[in-house]
């Protein structure tokens, strides 16, 4: 094997590695700025990640998310496990209105460099949320922190695919399930590996726990990850280590099953198409915008002489022309 001295690692990548809190928090600006200057940094890392436990917590607006990752992470903290935290806001048309008024806001206890909370907003990232979110996830997994939460507001067609970021994918529910059904329907069912009853000092929990245990009893092949429901309440504090053990229960199903390496493969394969795309879109997209020769193409197509189909070829052909 043709074996080489290996790069020197970049600054910036040096520095996360060193448990530079500082400059962990500049890398994950630039990274979701889409800054290509530190890609040598995000790519040096790459290689230190993979170790963390990813748990995503999902589910409607105001379910008590934030509540719940408050109190896991003091329960993690109790066992010694180092903390990363990434909060998707939603940033939509409701913020600031009375909807999100007596929303949680998670906060680093004093002095704890076990724990590291980032917030991004959900829109307006060049690339996508969910490419900004598994690298930032990937950098804080790089960083040394072992279990990495991250909260989303999930409607199912978020365009924050938790479940492609997450290892255990956490799904949050209120006793009167209402309108999280129909959300359900729409995908939160089916990405669930736990099921979060919170509110649970609320009338009506036992029964949306005993139809949520009811709708994973149907359809599981044997063999195959049950989700487990879970009733918490933050209000006073309740259930969260049996939260932290159903969690823990799926990861240690991932690895007796063997299904994680498939997890890891399907989604890497996922993430690399994403940025070819990402590529390929841009290339194309200079290629048609300073070829003279496409723009002709392109008349040609307006005035019925060629198809689009034709004129996609060319395209295509062009961007594969050695310059
Ligand atoms: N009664 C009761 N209220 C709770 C409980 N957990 C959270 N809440 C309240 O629910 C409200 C929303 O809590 P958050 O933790 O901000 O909920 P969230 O799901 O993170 O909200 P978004 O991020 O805005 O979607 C707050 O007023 C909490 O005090 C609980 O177990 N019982
Ligand atoms: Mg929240």
């Amino acid at each position: 094997m043709n074996r080489r001295a290996p790069a020197p690692l970049p600054d910036a990548a040096r520095r996360v590695l060193r448990g530079d809190r500082q400059a962990l928090a500049r890398l994950i600006s630039q990274v979701e700025n889409r800054d290509r200057s530190v890609l040598p940094a995000v790519r040096a890392l790459y290689a230190r990640s993979g170790h963390a436990t990813v748990v995503g917590l999902t589910g409607p607006l105001g379910v008590g998310k934030s509540s719940i990752l408050n109190l896991l992470l003091g329960h993690l903290r109790a066992l010694r496990k180092r903390v990363g935290i990434v909060a998707v806001d939603p940033s939509s048309p409701f913020s600031g209105g009375s909807i999100l008024g007596d929303r949680i806001r998670l906060e680093r206890p004093a002095g704890d460099d076990g724990v590291f909370i980032r917030s991004m907003a959900a829109r307006g990232h060049a690339g996508g949320v969910a490419l900004a979110t598994r690298e930032t996830v990937r950098l804080l997994d790089a960083f040394g922190m072992e279990v990495i939460l991250v909260e989303t507001v999930g409607s199912g067609q978020s365009d924050v695919e938790i479940h492609e970021v997450a290892s255990t994918s956490v799904v949050v529910v209120v006793p009167h399930l209402g309108d999280d059904v129909q959300s359900m329907k729409a995908g939160l069912f089916e990405i669930a590996d736990v099921f979060c009853v919170n509110k649970a000092d609320l009338p009506g929990a036992d029964s949306a726990a005993k139809y949520l245990t009811e709708m994973t009893q149907l359809g599981v092949a044997k063999g195959r990850w049950r989700p487990q429901v879970i009733q918490t309440s933050t209000t006073p504090p309740r259930g969260i280590s049996e939260l932290w053990e159903a969690i823990a229960a799926h990861e240690a199903y991932l690895d007796s099953s063997g299904s994680r390496r498939g997890q890891d493969r399907q989604r890497l394969t996922g993430e690399i198409l994403g940025l070819v795309r990402e590529r390929v879109d841009a290339s194309l997209a200079a290629a048609l915008e300073r070829d003279p020769d496409l723009q002709a193409v392109l008349d040609r197509v307006v005035a019925r002489k060629i198809d689009p189909h034709t004129a996609a070829d060319r395209l295509l052909a062009a961007v594969r022309r050695p310059k």
